[in-house]
């Protein structure tokens, strides 16, 4: 049990009598190369969140942890401990075996999210994505969701249910109960330059997965010059450490690897995007992004057992889309999620003008291009 930050911790545990290390003492063990005990990530994590620790303390465990990184029982510990750190959901027993999510691990143009999760509601599924801003040069699925005058990325967790229920895809912010540990180890990270350690990404990803209680997670690893990871090698060493945690934690966990060198489709911008996206709802998308829809939505609904086979999975899901299941998901989960009525009609309608109804950039530069290009109508 941790008591003090860096005073020394008592177990409690009367039949092992295990010394608990202090804080500079676990720090000491992780620089020397050590491996800590599940009890030991445990009693970090738990300081981390109780504040019962020194920021310095938490950079100097990030920078051992970079330098010595972790071996898999390790990092399992990490993810589970971070998820452990605030709220986990919990899902009507009904449900059991339908909760489905997918993480990528950031594109440029990667709109993938807004086609998937509507396309797996159509298919039966239950999708509560939590989703994240914009990552460096990559755009994220909320500010693109937010070109919508209306809609709502905060949802309590009492409404995603309910939308559950009744669309069967929800898309969301993180909330301040969902993995506190994660928010501030993440801005720890950031300032001491230990972003990019396996471990540490493999924990803040998969824990805020395992805090949505899935059944099946599949994820979009990429590879390529716009990737965090640009060889193939590497994002398959992050592909495997973020299935072991996942697995871990008792969500069946998959990897699709896809090339990140050039943007996904044909737009890049929020409201570009949500056009984009609702174009490939209307049967209209670009073949890429349909190839990773169709992929993904496979895995995954061959891991929850809806299929026998990926090429099924991806059957399924590419039907939803092109018979417009998928396109009737969207527009209902933009009316449960703050959207007047008369918008999302109208932007699921066949002739939209959707430059009218979405919200524009406040600042506009115009680039000339030697090529003709095309635009969405
Ligand atoms: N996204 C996350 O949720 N966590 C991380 O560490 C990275 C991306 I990098």
């Amino acid at each position: 049990m941790m008591t003090a930050a860096s005073g020394r911790p008592h177990s409690t545990d009367c039949n092992h009598q295990v010394e608990m290390l202090s804080v500079p003492e676990l720090i000491k063990k992780k620089r020397d190369g050590g491996t800590l005990s599940d009890e030991e990530v445990k009693a970090f994590i738990q300081a981390v969140t109780t504040q019962n620790i020194q920021d310095c303390q938490i950079g100097a465990m990030l920078m051992a942890i970079w330098q010595r990184s972790m071996v898999a029982t390790e990092t399992e510990a990490l993810t589970r401990e971070m998820m452990r750190s605030g709220e986990v959901m919990s899902w009507p027993e009904e449900w059991a075996g339908l909760v489905v999510d997918k993480h990528s691990t950031g594109g440029v143009g990667d709109k993938v999210s807004l086609v998937l999760a509507p396309a797996l509601a159509a298919c039966g599924c239950k999708v509560p994505m939590i989703s994240g801003r914009g990552l460096v040069h990559t755009g994220g699925t909320l500010d693109k969701l937010e070109s919508i005058p209306g809609f709502n990325i905060h949802q309590p967790p009492a409404q995603v249910r309910g939308i559950l229920a009744s669309v069967g895809c929800c898309i969301m912010g993180q909330t301040e109960t969902l993995v506190p540990a994660d928010r501030v180890l993440y801005a720890l990270r950031d300032a001491t330059s230990t972003v990019d350690s396996l471990p540490l990404i493999t924990g803040s990803i998969i824990s805020k997965k395992g805090a949505e209680s899935l059944t099946a997670l599949v994820l979009d690893v990429k590879f390529g010059r716009a990737a965090l990871y640009k060889d193939l090698a590497s994002a398959k060493k992050l592909a495997q450490s973020l299935m072991n945690a996942g697995n871990g934690l008792g969500m069946r966990t998959g990897a699709v690897l896809s090339r990140m060198d050039t943007p996904i489709g044909r737009c890049v911008g929020n409201s570009l995007e949500v056009i984009e996206s609702l174009e490939t709802l209307k049967g209209k998308g670009p073949d890429d992004l349909m190839e990773l829809v169709t992929s993904l939505g496979g895995v995954l609904l061959m891991m929850i057992g809806k299929v026998s086979n990926l090429s099924e999975g991806s059957r399924q899901i590419s039907e939803a889309v092109i018979g417009g299941a998928a396109l009737s998901k969207f527009q209902a989960m933009m009316e449960a999620q703050g959207v007047a009525n008369e918008t999302a009609r109208s932007l699921c309608s066949a002739h939209t003008d959707y430059y009218s109804i979405l919200r524009k950039a406040q600042h506009q530069m115009e680039l000339k291009t030697p090529k003709d290009g095309r635009k969405y109508t």
